[in-house]
């Protein structure tokens, strides 16, 4: 075996491997669920984000425990990357007893405080407003740590994305906005809902700098990532990237996206992160045929156990449905 060669992205030989599994694993997961799904086992909605792994993988890489994240409908890998144990994440898709919060909420409004996990709420762009009113806790209590909020080219429309990036601009806080530009919220695609192509020049009325990069690419969002953390830790303040990739199922999985050709589905579908992530890795001898397929039969080996226990787990219990209630 050659010498791994080495790369810009400063990534040790282990580093990229670990980002091999997640990327394989948040594919897997979905997949899984999807076919969960279909047999009618999952309680929750099932928003895929199959196709999208590239961005959450380059963004959620390397953040610390102490870093906030701002999840969202289709951020599963989000969840895993920052702490939440597969067997949880798969209870939650059934809404079990044994879940973050037994099955009272759609499954990814969860927060776990612990880990850096804001939930979320069905009101999209309302996240914005509070990824930043958490990073201006970071800057008030003086710490270097950032907030990571995720938000749809859809939910750019909303009049919480603007007031949300206003306030990070003119407060210069630590924050990271990223959109997932996946060309369509629901069925309304880009172009009838937005009058230019790049909600990464919004960035610029607010005072930041914003970025539009190829969000199939684990690597390119990584290097982004990293540029605008480094930023927002060194009291630069927020960037926003634009992520430009592509949902392969429909808006959830009950949606059969008819609004869209087959011929759009395939060109996106041979821009899938995961070949062109195992291409380089492989260009680089950082990844074997082995290592693949030990890394495959730990992912299926994960899921098969989550599944297993998600499936055995005791069901909420109805006294529940009032406790933990803050009022
Ligand atoms: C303020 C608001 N308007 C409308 C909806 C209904 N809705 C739920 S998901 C969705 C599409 C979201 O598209 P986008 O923000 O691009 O994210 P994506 O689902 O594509 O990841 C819509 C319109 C909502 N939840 N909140």
């Amino acid at each position: 075996m050659p010498p791994i060669k080495r790369t810009k992205f400063k990534l040790a030989p282990e580093q990229l491997l670990e980002m091999f599994y997640w990327v394989k694993l948040i594919r897997g997961f979905d997949e899984r669920l999807s076919i969960l799904v279909k047999q009618g086992k999952v309680r929750s909605g099932v928003y895929s984000g199959i196709g999208q792994e590239a961005i959450i993988v380059g963004t959620c890489f390397g953040l610390r425990r102490e870093d906030y994240i701002c999840p969202l409908h289709r951020d599963l890998g989000a969840f895993l990357m920052k702490g939440v144990d597969a067997r949880t994440m798969m209870s939650q898709m059934f809404a079990k007893d044994t879940t973050l919060s037994k099955g009272r909420d759609s499954a990814l409004h969860s927060g776990v405080p612990e880990l850096g996990i804001f939930g979320n709420t069905s009101m999209l762009g309302a996240n914005l407003p509070v990824a930043a009113g958490l990073a201006l806790t970071f800057k008030m209590e003086r710490t270097d740590n950032v907030v990571v909020a995720y938000f749809g080219e859809g939910a750019s429309n909303v009049g919480d994305f603007h007031e949300g990036l206003n306030f990070a601009g003119v407060h210069r806080l630590p924050v990271l906005f990223i959109c997932e530009n996946n060309q369509y919220a629901y069925s309304v695609p880009l172009e009838k809902s937005m009058a230019i192509d790049d909600v990464a020049d919004r960035a610029q009325s607010y005072g930041f700098d914003g970025v539009a990069i190829n969000g199939n690419d684990v690597l390119a969002v990584y290097q982004a990532t990293q540029g605008a953390l480094a930023r927002a830790r060194g009291g630069d303040g927020p960037t926003l990237i634009e992520c430009k990739t592509y949902r392969w199922h429909g808006h959830s999985e009950h949606d059969k996206a008819f609004y869209r050709t087959k011929e759009e589905l395939a060109m996106w579908k041979s821009r899938d992160p995961i070949p062109t992530f195992t291409a380089y890795l492989k260009g680089l001898h950082a990844l074997t045929d082995e290592q693949i397929k030990e890394i495959e039969a730990r992912v299926t080996a994960t899921i098969d156990d989550a599944v297993a226990f998600a499936m055995d787990a005791p069901e909420p219990k109805p006294e529940d449905a009032v406790t933990d209630l803050y009022a």
